[in-house]
């Protein structure tokens, strides 16, 4: 028999990777999706089955982490035998905006997965992976971070996913449940969301170089984070649950870059060199050489600039993850470093507005549509 697997956040980065993952290794996969006023599938509608057809192993629920009722059906239907939980209001600034949900979704949404299968007694069969994340540790206490550096959240997501990290690690310990808490740090990828700060910025520069946005405007250049890339780190998520007994893991490169710097390299695939002058809300980034032809960049133009609203009003400045204990019990190594990383990003958002450049110049495609 296949084992089935059920994953919440199925429409997001991670959950498309893992899902196309799982189902190479022979999973059945059933994911729940958010009921939307558009569709919300774009990631996930390669792998998508026509519900007629018999023998899918690929199905899609509708539901929500803020309601039990659903979650406890779900789970009753699908009996699976491991559990993702990567459904999350996963923006950190946005969760500053809506605090209350972020701690139902993230915080009470954790809780409920664990008491579904609590409820529904299948406590022995099914294994549960937590979506926890860097952002625990928060103010830095030490680094590297590792799963024993204390926590100090920062912000109404982190304090949410402290809630779900603890209350998965009570479960484990009450009630027997194979709960794992994946520790992971910043993962990105071209399925990234636009509005992170990587995606922003490969965006960003597809469009600049291609005369299709004039500036890049971000918050914090200070921050650093460790960025890995998510098809590496869904292995790992993977991997935590075929383990003998259930434990917290670390999941992280062990290198920590700047955001300044992550521009610099996103501009270096295109050949366009940056420099910056300034400081704090005046520091600007501008181009000294560009030695692509296909883009015609003046040097000395300003196409970076700082912007106060993407500031946080409480912000977590270094990360930079211990991979010590991943790298041996799991025997996980990730495949991409982060200029392999930021080459794939660049160049699928120069793909992507290389398309819709095309339709809009054949008149498919209105002006604001891509702007
Ligand atoms: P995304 O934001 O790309 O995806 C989040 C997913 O959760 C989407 O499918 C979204 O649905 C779904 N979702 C949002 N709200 C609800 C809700 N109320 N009920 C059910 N589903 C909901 O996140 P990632 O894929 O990047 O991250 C996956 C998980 O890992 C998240 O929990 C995140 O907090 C955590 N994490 C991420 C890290 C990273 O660097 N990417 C690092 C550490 C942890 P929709 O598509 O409809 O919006
Ligand atoms: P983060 O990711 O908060 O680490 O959470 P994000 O990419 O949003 O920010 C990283 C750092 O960049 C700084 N920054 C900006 N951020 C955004 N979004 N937009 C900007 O314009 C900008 N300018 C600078 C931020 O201040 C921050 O320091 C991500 C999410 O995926 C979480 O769900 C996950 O838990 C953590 O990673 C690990």
């Amino acid at each position: 028999m296949n084992k089935v697997a059920l994953i919440t956040g199925i429409t997001g980065q991670d959950g498309s990777y893992l899902a196309e993952y799982l189902l190479k290794k022979g999973y059945t996969v059933h994911g729940i999706k958010r009921r939307s006023s558009l569709f919300n599938t774009d990631r996930i509608d390669h792998l998508y089955q026509d519900p007629h057809e018999s023998n899918r192993n690929f199905v899609l629920h509708y539901g929500d982490l803020s309601d039990s009722t659903n979650l406890i059906r779900i789970v009753q239907q699908t009996q699976p035998d491991e559990i993702y939980n990567l459904g999350a209001m996963s923006h950190v600034k946005v969760s500053f905006d809506t605090p209350e949900y972020t701690a139902n979704v993230d915080g009470i949404g954790t809780l409920r997965i664990l008491e579904a299968v609590r409820i529904l007694n299948l406590v022995k069969k099914t294994k549960i992976y937590q979506a926890s994340t860097s952002e625990l540790y928060g103010l830095v206490q030490q680094v590297p971070q590792s799963e024993t550096t204390p926590f100090y959240p920062r912000s109404p997501y982190a304090v949410a996913k402290l809630y779900g990290y603890w209350i998965t690690v009570n479960y484990r310990e009450a009630y027997g449940l194979f709960a794992c808490n994946g520790i992971l740090f910043n993962h990105e990828s071209p399925l990234r969301g636009e509005t992170f700060v990587t995606r922003k910025i490969t965006r960003g520069v597809a469009k600049i170089a291609m005369g299709l946005q004039d500036k890049l405007y971000l918050g914090n250049l200070d921050a650093r984070r460790d960025w890995g890339h998510a098809k590496d780190y869904v292995e790992a998520m993977h991997l935590m649950l075929q383990q003998e007994k259930p434990e917290d893991f670390v999941i992280a490169t062990g290198i920590t870059t700047m955001v300044r710097d992550f521009v610099k390299l996103a501009f270096a695939v295109l050949g366009i060199t940056i420099d910056f002058k300034g400081e704090g809300i005046n520091e600007k980034g501008y181009v000294t050489s560009c030695s692509n032809p296909d883009y015609l960049l003046e040097t000395e133009k300003e196409i970076v600039c700082v912007d106060a609203k993407y500031f946080r009003p409480t912000e977590v400045d270094l990360l930079i993850g211990d991979p010590t204990k991943c790298q041996q019990k799991l025997g996980w190594k990730p495949k991409y470093d982060l200029k392999a990383l930021v080459d794939e990003m660049v160049s699928a958002d120069v793909e992507l507005f290389n398309r819709e450049r095309l339709l809009k110049e054949s008149g498919y495609l209105v002006k604001n549509q891509y702007e």
